[in-house]
């Protein structure tokens, strides 16, 4: 049997784009035909540094801007042993959010430049594909009201949004932005056909190290 590794497939965009909806029916569409796949979400508020995360999220807790976004690299990297193990047994990773978000809403607030944002994320396991799940501001504000948690306003969402514009005009990174404003199944399906794609290509690929 030839050696395989598992595809890394990150899916972003901004709320109410259909991020986790979409991360769950891909993962169950690769499983069913026969492609080992796991789900994988960032921040994963499960850890010890998850829960610092979670609790400023939930605005449970207050902690400096620098410290929160160094926080969130560090959950990364933390889960960085296990992205490697899983890739290299052969299964594909279905990533909700990864670096591209915690650059794009570090950025979004005042005084913090897209090079600096990015640097404690320089050298991860960089991502096969990444999909953004494109919908426009009006449109996410007529899914309906935004949360609670921190970061879930209008006016903040329409800045994040032309930060992850930024980020993907970087070629090294394989971006595809997927029309997120059609029907659940459709965009299923463009997200499953790019994602059937990356796995059979990184065959003949090693893995990258993101922003190197
Ligand atoms: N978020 C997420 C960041 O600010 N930085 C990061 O690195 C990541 C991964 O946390 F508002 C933000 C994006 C969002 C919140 O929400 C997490 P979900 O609902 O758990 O995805």
């Amino acid at each position: 049997m030839t050696y395989r590794r598992g595809a890394l497939i990150v899916l972003e965009g901004v709320d109410k784009a259909g991020k986790t909806t979409q991360c769950k029916k891909l993962v169950q569409a690769l499983q069913q035909s026969g492609r080992p796949a796991e789900m994988m979400r960032f921040p994963d508020r499960t850890t010890k540094i998850g829960q610092l995360i979670s609790s400023y999220l939930e605005r449970k807790s207050n902690l400096e801007d620098h410290t929160v976004h160094l926080l969130f690299s560090a959950n990364r990297w933390e889960l960085v042993p296990e992205i490697k193990e899983k890739l290299e047994q052969g299964i594909s990773l279905v990533v909700d959010r990864y670096a591209f978000s915690g650059v794009a809403f570090t950025s979004a607030k005042p005084g913090f430049s897209l090079d600096w944002c990015k640097s404690p994320d320089v050298g991860l396991p960089k991502p096969d594909l990444v999909m953004f799940l494109k919908l426009s501001p009006s449109e996410a504000e007529g899914r309906g009201e935004f949360g609670t948690e921190r970061y879930e306003t209008t006016v903040f969402q329409r800045t994040v949004q032309s930060r992850f514009e930024q980020l993907m005009k970087d070629p090294s990174v394989n971006w595809q932005v997927i029309d997120a404003a059609r029907t659940i199944e459709d965009v299923h399906t463009d997200i499953k056909e790019h994602t059937v794609n990356a796995i059979n290509k990184v065959e003949e690929q090693p893995l990258g190290e993101l922003w190197k």
